[in-house]
């Protein structure tokens, strides 16, 4: 650190110069990222509540408030009435906390999730010191359950600690058969539903099957504010059915104002709470709807666009997530980023990846596909 610091202004001018090193949402350029440009109302929330920290919540008894009110709303949202829950840095805490609840209340060794699910889990599992048990894919990309039973059966019943389902997969955006998986897990083992994408668009859609609190087997879901939610980073909740789960991870915190700590973070950055509730309340149901069915067309677009030119998608798309098929992407990839565009890759099968948030306008898509064009040309 320098000895004397420098004037505002100077910092300021420094500031902007890495500021147009980054890539920002306003250009409409970057097309694989699950996060979005928070709304105004979002950032307004987020500054006024810069320095709550709900880490010592007996400080902050507005935003300890806010944040019982985003996890009900968010627990309706996904089929609960009474949840219980935190609002975390994101969806890895959440992943991570929810196989850490797992482990303390059934033991065991395996985790097993579908290879569709996001690399949060591997984290969860090396950290925690479990094993991995991923279960292979049909060929709509969802978690086949018929693999499943043979992977329970493999370690038998009791070695099982969680068994997790995606809903809105990274790659794909697939939805696993949720309440399929529900009734061949052993009775006792914790379903968890990561949802950290999917949550603020499958309830907007009218998604025909069940895939949420609703099927009595899911015990706990992860939501992210921060993706669809179009809240501030850092947002994402975990919701569980009880607080039982919560109170096997706490620890004694004797000299905040309350006497247990819950989370595994210390001080939280708690402005997003603020930011979460305020946008959810400014959308409201109808504004979320009106957002996602904006997306859907246009994932729509550019997937009838991409597919006349010879890429056409891995599965038809469930939410706005399109993965097209293309013979060598990471070098497109690269191509694109020369030309600005920052497009996303799956390896298996090998494809282009796409996430249509709201940042991403028609006339976006449609400079996009004449740059794509003339670059396939070449
Ligand atoms: N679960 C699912 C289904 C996810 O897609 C993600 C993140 C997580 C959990 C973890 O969430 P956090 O990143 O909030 O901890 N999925 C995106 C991904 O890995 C995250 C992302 C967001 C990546 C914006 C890039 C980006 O620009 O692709």
């Amino acid at each position: 650190m320098r000895e004397k610091g420098l004037s505002a202004k100077e910092v300021l001018r420094r500031l902007l110069e890495h500021y147009r090193e980054d890539a920002h949402f306003s250009s409409g350029r970057v097309l694989g990222s699950m996060c979005t440009e928070p709304l105004p109302i979002a950032r307004a929330a987020h500054m006024l509540f810069i320095e709550a920290n709900l880490g010592n919540p007996g400080l902050y008894p507005g935003t300890v408030k806010m944040e019982r009110e985003v996890i009900e709303s968010l627990g309706n949202l996904m089929g609960l009435e009474e949840p219980k829950g935190y609002i975390l840095s994101g969806g890895t805490e959440a992943n991570i906390t929810a196989l850490y609840l797992a482990k303390k209340r059934n033991g065991g060794r395996y985790v097993v999730y579908p290879r569709s699910a996001h690399f949060s889990i591997n984290k969860g599992i090396k950290l925690l010191d479990l094993k991995p048990l991923p279960v292979d894919l049909t060929e709509d990309y969802v978690m086949d359950v018929d693999h499943l039973r043979r992977r329970i059966r493999e370690v038998g019943e009791g070695a099982i600690t969680s068994v997790v389902a995606v809903a809105g997969s990274t790659e794909f955006g697939t939805v696993d058969p949720v309440e399929e998986i529900s009734e061949v897990i052993p009775e006792g083992v914790p379903l968890h539903v990561d949802a950290a994408f999917g949550g603020f668009v499958l309830p907007f859609l009218n998604f025909p099957r069940k895939y949420n609190f609703e099927v009595e087997g899911v015990s706990s879901i992860t939501v992210d504010p921060h993706k669809m939610g179009l809240s501030t980073i850092p947002s994402g909740a975990l919701l569980l059915r009880s607080i039982e789960g919560f109170k096997r991870i706490a620890v004694s915190s004797p000299y905040l104002t309350e006497p247990m700590a819950y989370t595994l973070a210390g001080t939280r950055a708690s402005a997003a709470v603020a930011a979460t509730w305020a946008v959810m309340n400014f959308m409201g149901r109808e504004g979320y709807r009106e957002v996602v069915e904006e997306c859907m067309r246009n994932t729509r677009y550019l997937d009838k666009e991409l597919t006349k030119l010879g890429f056409p998608h891995v599965v038809e798309p469930t939410i706005n997530v399109l993965a097209s098929l293309a013979d060598d992407p990471e070098s497109l990839q690269k191509r694109l980023e020369e030309m600005r565009w920052y497009v996303s890759k799956v390896c298996r099968p090998p494809a282009l990846r796409f996430v249509l948030m709201p940042h991403v306008k028609r006339s976006h898509l449609m400079e996009f596909l004449r740059d794509f064009r003339g670059l396939i040309q070449l």
